[in-house]
């Protein structure tokens, strides 16, 4: 494909409902959309990154800025597939969220032009992907437990929760108290320190499907003493920014599963190579989420085809963040909490033009 112009866009989303992690609250999204044309065919992405650098050292400013500067001249007018663009960018070092929108529009444009819809043209065996739930932290355990009988009445098949130091062991026993059987998981998203092993070690007891990025964001040493300390297998996020930080990861026996989002590890290219490396080692993956719109949450549902996507996602209904979606279908999800990746083109999924121009609050082309 001939990657002819870029088009950055910023909306802004309010959520359903307010999102609480260890790190933040947030109530709206500033969403930064990427559309690739080539040969008069468009793709869509999203570049997954926050107003403000609490998840990751990204934000919507650099990665507007690393696309516009420097990313989008590395490739501007050349002859490229998809699957090349990752190396291509490889002189930038890191910004993985920015080179994500990039890469991951100009594969959905790929897929339309061979026609084909995206989750095949990845490579893709699995046409129904299992889902999960993200809940924030709530105020009261009371409120927690109505959250999660919601998302169990609604077929999602795990139930995630974040929480934090002080905001955890009581949760987690009420959930377990009321729900004993359910799939569940913990992410602390960093909040704990090394000393905080013992304690994480109490967690033995509510039979955890796993405990997300307990430790800091660039502790993989820190983790591998708890996974050595726990029976509870421990799932990295924050750490895994890459093909050779999941390796260090499992070689080192700081993790028994990873989750992969597009955003932090660059896109599909370098997502694959990480998926097939796990696949090799034998290591689960799942797909993460940052709360994304419609455009992004399009491309990990295709993402999470792959073959070794085998535990379900924070791959969630558009309805569940967002009052009206900006992707025509919304994302629907079963009652069995599966989504079915559409047959149609690309990522399967119809930006809804007027909707995006209505909320475009800046918006920039690139030639
Ligand atoms: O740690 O997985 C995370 C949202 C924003 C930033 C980090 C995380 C999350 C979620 C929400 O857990 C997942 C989703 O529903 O999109
Ligand atoms: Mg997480």
């Amino acid at each position: 494909m001939r990657l002819d112009q870029v088009t950055l866009r910023e909306i802004r989303l309010r959520l359903v409902k307010p999102f609480e992690t260890s790190f933040d609250r947030a109530d709206e999204r500033r969403v930064l959309l990427v559309e690739v044309q080539s040969s008069g065919i468009s793709g869509w992405a999203e570049a997954t990154v926050d107003a403000d650098p609490f998840y990751s050292y990204e934000t919507i400013e650099t990665a507007w800025h690393i696309i516009r500067d420097f990313l989008w001249p590395m490739v501007r007018g050349r002859e490229l597939a998809a699957a090349d663009i990752w190396d291509s960018l490889a002189r930038v070092r890191g910004h993985n969220m920015a080179k994500g929108g990039l890469e991951t529009a100009a594969w959905d444009a790929e897929a339309r032009q061979k026609n084909l819809p995206l989750w095949r043209h990845l490579g893709g065996t699995r046409q129904e992907i299992p889902c999960g739930v993200s809940i924030g932290i709530k105020p009261t355990d009371a409120e927690l437990i109505d959250a999660v009988a919601e998302e169990l009445r609604a077929g999602y098949q795990r139930i995630k929760v974040k929480i934090k130091r002080g905001r955890d062991v009581e949760p987690l026993a009420a959930l377990r108290e009321r729900f004993p059987r359910i799939r569940l998981m913990g992410d602390a998203n960093c909040d704990y320190r090394p000393s905080d092993i013992p304690h994480l070690k109490t967690f033995e007891r509510f039979f955890l499907m796993m405990l997300e990025q307990p430790l800091a964001y660039d502790d993989l040493y820190a983790h591998r003493e708890l996974q050595q300390a726990t029976s509870t297998p421990i799932c990295l996020d924050e750490c895994i920014h890459s093909w050779a930080h999941a390796r260090a990861a499992i070689e080192l026996g700081a993790c028994k599963i990873i989750n992969i989002k597009l955003g932090r590890v660059g896109g599909h290219t370098a997502a694959r190579r990480i998926h097939d490396l796990c696949r090799d080692r034998s290591i689960p993956v799942w797909c993460g989420g940052m709360l994304e719109s419609g455009i992004g949450r399009a491309h990990n549902i295709a993402m999470s085809t792959l073959e070794n996507f085998t535990l379900p996602g924070d791959v969630s209904a558009s309805k569940r963040y967002w009052h009206e979606d900006i992707i025509d279908p919304p994302v629907e999800v079963s009652q069995q909490g599966t989504i079915l990746a559409p047959d149609r083109p690309g990522s399967g999924f119809a930006p809804k033009l007027d909707m995006i121009e209505r909320l475009t609050v800046r918006h920039e082309v690139l030639r």
